[in-house]
């Protein structure tokens, strides 16, 4: 077990910029004592292979879903390496679906492409006033939105105008390796190159955007459960406030 660095950056709500260059940045938090539950502690199970398993869990044990983790090489200076652009993972969707940002939390890499679909029946009209990203799309269906491409790293919350209680998540990542915990709290890296790297984890509803690192070595970790020390609260706006029905045929409704 580790105790693991933490940092803070800017709220998500307001966080702008590069992402590294706000962590680079950061001061340490200020008061320790508020974010002693908070700190991440780690296992690893020793095995073969340059995979990584990742599980995300609480105090509790109970997974914890929504957590974005990255991995950034690590070079025999000490210095973190810039990764290399993800091959063919250059596009990515961010549906709606039944009132709801699908998925709720989507990581991609600096520079990919994101279709918008309404995959509902309804008309969604989504914004972000994120400083990383920008942007507005009034009412639409379909595939009427344009896709819009991510070039700055950052994390963007995604809104609804007509329907307050959507709320998704894109984190827009500088390092070549990253995923979102499932249900299970399960993130599945796949094959590594061997190395050290630096790991972290961001959770959109962890305060002020927290982000826990550790370092991790491959081969070796093959399997990491990172444990949180609270439990993240339950997803926002997953109690809709509109009737989709009630939407469907009473107009674009709150
Ligand atoms: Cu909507």
């Amino acid at each position: 077990m580790a105790k693991l660095e933490r940092r803070r950056t800017r709220g998500h709500a307001s966080c702008g910029g590069r992402l590294l260059a706000a962590f680079s940045s950061a001061a340490r938090a200020a008061s320790p004592a508020a974010f002693l539950a908070a700190f991440l502690m780690a296992s690893s199970a020793q095995s073969a292979g340059a995979g990584l398993a990742l599980r995300v869990e609480g105090p509790d044990r109970a997974p914890v879903v929504d957590a974005v983790v990255s991995l950034v090489p690590i070079g025999a200076d000490g210095a973190t390496l810039p990764g290399p652009a993800r091959i063919g993972a250059a596009r990515a969707t961010m549906d709606q679906v039944g009132l709801a940002f699908v998925p709720h939390v989507l990581a991609v890499a600096v520079g990919t492409v994101v279709d918008f679909p309404n995959s509902d029946q309804v008309r969604h009209s989504i914004y972000s006033f994120s400083a990383a990203q920008t942007f507005e799309v009034k009412l639409y269906r379909g595939f009427e939105a344009p896709p819009i491409t991510f070039d700055r790293a950052g994390i963007v919350v995604l809104g609804c105008n007509i329907h307050d209680h959507m709320v998704g998540y894109v984190y827009v990542l500088e390092a070549p390796h990253f995923g979102v915990s499932d249900e299970a709290g399960a993130i599945a890296l796949g094959e590594l190159p061997p190395g050290r790297y630096r790991l972290e984890l961001r959770h959109p509803r962890l305060e002020e955007s927290v982000v826990l690192t550790r370092e991790v070595e491959v081969p070796g970790d093959s399997a990491l459960v990172l444990t949180l020390g609270a439990t993240p609260p339950p997803r926002p706006g997953s109690r809709p406030d509109v009737d989709p029905l009630q939407s469907l045929f009473g107009g674009p409704a709150r």
